[in-house]
């Protein structure tokens, strides 16, 4: 494969409740995962992230894997209940400890620290207080972004606020498959809404703490028209403004997509009530990077009965993961130049802040793990970033998710998409074929 532009970043990437464990250690404070792992039947096979990779006791130990991989930086999140267990008032000094034992660890091993503040993980007590439906939610972050800016950002590299607002907003708060579990369809707007503002909140908390960097990572697939009747490619159209532009028109123009306002205002006109004014220029604060996480296109189909009145389909003629994703690169080169397209001169510097997919990894008795789907799928992946850089987006760096095998949310520990495998009874990590093929591919790009 030709090479990557000089100083583009090559890492892996995590989130604290899928590797931790370790959830009554320090000082943390219940979060909402821990809540709803613990409701039976929200989590396959009743899995809970008690332990998940015991990364709170075994991060050298990783470090060290990521360190032999060759890797230049590491993108993990912080647990919020660590740092503030009930959500507010002042720091858990044992929770912050912890980051700055990783992030000195990681600047040891020569891998820069990438952060995401929030990858999920609410602290219980302020779902209790209506979560991320509750307008306060923002001003809550916003004080807990400075906390954890004033602590880390002499020594990161990149912060990310939020990961996926809309996937938190769509499966936690309107489908309710994941924490908190809410079904509130439509009526979840507020959710997105509030996190949007303690985005813009968190920016400029975050620079105030001498941040560096700050971008945010957000969930984007292509809406490609699952037939030609024209309701399918209406449907495609809802589907694109919810998915891509909903998340990033705020940030980068400081305005919702019309489409999306009008879904809302159909549903209920009073929805609309909860963008105060002044909001939107809050939001919009100017980013360093957009952080960019694809899985795959939404193959979308009109239907009165789905959730905003569309269904999402297969892909056809496709390779399939073990998740059931199918694998379409070109999707991710469409992701990128579509966001260079749609901004100009104003998209921030892109990052793929997650790639990867699952695969049903066993350990071979020669102790190999044979995952070649997942080689494969990175490499057509990389194809994909190269030709957006050369068709104009700017795509700066490239986070393999993930680091290990971990808790993959309402899936449990059944979907594996780690380049180390771990053993969840011994805590055993074994290096995959595809860490070894990453290991040789950034040996040639050095
Ligand atoms: C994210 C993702 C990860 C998932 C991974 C596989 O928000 O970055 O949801 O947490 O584990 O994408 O589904």
């Amino acid at each position: 494969m030709a090479h990557f532009p000089t100083g583009f970043v090559w890492g892996a990437a995590t989130a604290s409740y899928q590797i931790e464990g370790a959830v009554h250690e320090g000082g943390r404070g219940a979060s909402i995962w821990d809540t709803f792992a613990h409701t039976p039947g929200r989590v396959k096979a009743g899995d809970t992230g008690d332990v998940a990779c015991d990364h709170y006791h075994r991060f050298r130990e990783d470090v060290a894997l990521m360190r032999a991989l060759g890797l230049g930086a590491y993108r993990f999140s912080v647990a919020w209940p660590r740092v503030q267990p009930d959500g507010r008032g002042r720091a858990n000094e044992a929770g912050l400890t912890f980051y700055d034992r990783l992030v000195d660890e990681l600047l040891g091993a020569d891998l820069q620290p990438w952060v995401t503040l929030y990858h999920w993980d609410l602290p219980q007590a302020l779902e209790d207080r209506g979560g991320w439906m509750n307008r306060d939610t923002a001003h809550r972050f916003e004080e807990y972004a400075f906390m954890v800016g004033e602590r880390l950002s002499d020594r990161v590299t990149g912060f990310m606020t939020l990961n996926e607002p809309y996937i938190h907003f769509l499966h936690g708060y309107a489908l309710g498959n994941h924490a908190p579990g809410r079904t509130l369809g439509v009526h979840a707007f507020p959710a997105a809404h509030h996190q949007l503002l303690g985005h813009g909140l968190a920016v400029r908390a975050l620079r105030e703490a001498g941040a560096n960097m700050v971008g945010i990572a957000n969930n984007h697939a292509p809406a490609w028209p699952a037939g030609d009747r024209d309701e399918d490619l209406d449907a495609a159209n809802r589907m694109d403004a919810l998915h891509n532009h909903l998340f990033t028109d705020p940030l980068i123009r400081g305005e919702y997509p019309a489409l999306a306002l009008d879904i809302l205002q159909g549903t209920d006109p009073a929805l609309l009530e909860v963008i105060r004014p002044g909001d939107l220029s809050v939001i919009a604060a100017p980013l360093d990077f957009l952080g960019v996480n694809y899985d795959r296109p939404d193959s979308v189909r009109a239907d009165p009965t789905g959730p905003f009145g569309v269904s999402l389909g297969r892909i056809p003629d496709r390779e399939y993961t073990a998740s059931g994703w199918p694998v379409v690169p070109e999707g991710l080169t469409q992701t990128l130049t579509g966001l260079k397209a749609r901004y100009g001169d104003t998209c921030p510097p892109l990052y793929v802040t997650r790639s990867g997919c699952s695969v049903a990894d066993v350990i071979d008795v020669d102790g190999r793990v044979r995952d070649d789907l997942r080689i494969r799928y990175h490499e057509a992946h990389l194809e994909a970033v190269r030709d957006a850089i050369t068709q104009g987006a700017g795509v700066r760096g490239y986070f393999a998710w993930s680091l290990l095998d971990n808790f993959e949310w309402a899936e449990g520990y059944s979907q594996r998409f780690g380049l180390v495998h771990v053993d969840f009874a011994t805590q055993v990590r074994t290096p995959k074929d595809s860490y070894h093929w990453f290991q040789s591919f950034l040996r040639e790009q050095a």
